[in-house]
């Protein structure tokens, strides 16, 4: 059974990192597309990096850890890993630190950066600014860039992702608001005999696209559901 999930914030806000679209969804008043875009770079690179620095530093505090939900699914991939593929949204570590290894990060990791000219990246946990030296070059200054996907960038590894969608038995979407194209639009390309499970707190506007709407928390939720899967 080729298995293949999807993540977005919902899965790591219980581990307390802030999701896109909670209350407000907005940052300090930026709404994101205005802050993680391109143009947003150029226009204020100080102020996109310092969105960025506070999440790598918040991400990495001692209290943001992986939780039930990231550990169930590394240990599902552990005993099926020959058929599972794990693609996420999110540009947090968790599900590496919960020992999944089968992962895309689609939009990119935020504990790397890409330098803007050779495209090369580098892993990455200080703060980004104008003025970090580049690690190949220390006379270089301001030439890095979080290595993260910004609206109107080209997502990774979609050929990857299509392939995987239209060959999967069953595809669960987990702690996505389904908005973001595009991730949202994966269910779409599995195929009809596909069992496909959406799992959030809330509808979304892709559930009548799934066979399975599981409504709850992702930490209690996707245990169960990979506890009863392997029990079938
Ligand atoms: C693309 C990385 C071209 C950065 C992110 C104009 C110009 C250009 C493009 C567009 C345009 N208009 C529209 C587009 C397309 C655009 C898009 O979709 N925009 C939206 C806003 C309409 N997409 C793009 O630009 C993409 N690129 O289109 O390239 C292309 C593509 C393909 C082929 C040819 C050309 C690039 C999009 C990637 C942007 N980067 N992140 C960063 O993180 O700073 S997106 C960002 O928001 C996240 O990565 C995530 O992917 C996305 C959505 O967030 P979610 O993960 O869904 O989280 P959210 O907060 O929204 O929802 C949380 C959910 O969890 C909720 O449903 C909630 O109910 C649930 N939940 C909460 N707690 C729990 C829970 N569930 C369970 N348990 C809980 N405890």
């Amino acid at each position: 059974m080729n298995v293949l999930i999807l993540t977005g914030a919902g899965i790591s806000a219980e581990s307390g990192v802030p999701t896109f679209r909670g209350e407000d969804g907005l940052w300090e008043g930026h709404r994101l597309d205005e802050v993680a875009t391109p143009s947003a770079f150029e226009r204020n690179p100080h102020l996109v990096h310092r969105f960025y620095n506070e999440r790598r530093r918040s991400l990495l505090s001692e209290s943001v850890q992986p939780n039930a939900a990231h550990i169930a699914l590394a240990e599902f991939e552990a005993a099926h890993h020959d058929e599972f593929l794990l693609v996420t949204q999110n540009i947090d570590d968790l599900h590496y630190r919960a020992g999944s290894r089968n992962v895309l990060s689609m939009h990119g990791e935020l504990l790397k950066a890409k330098c803007l000219d050779s495209g090369e990246v580098f892993p990455w946990q200080e703060d980004l600014t104008m003025e970090t030296p580049h690690p190949r070059d220390p006379s270089q200054q301001g030439r890095l860039r979080p290595h993260v996907v910004w609206f109107g960038e080209m997502p990774f590894g979609l050929d990857l992702i299509s392939t995987a969608a239209q060959s999967a038995d069953l595809f669960v979407a987990i702690g996505t608001s389904a908005v973001v194209y595009p991730a949202a639009g994966i269910v779409d390309l599995t195929r009809a005999d596909c069992r496909t499970v959406e799992i959030n707190l809330d509808d979304t506007p892709q559930s009548t696209a799934f066979d399975e709407s599981i409504r709850g928390k992702a930490s209690v939720e996707v245990p169960k559901f990979l506890r009863q899967l392997t029990a079938t």
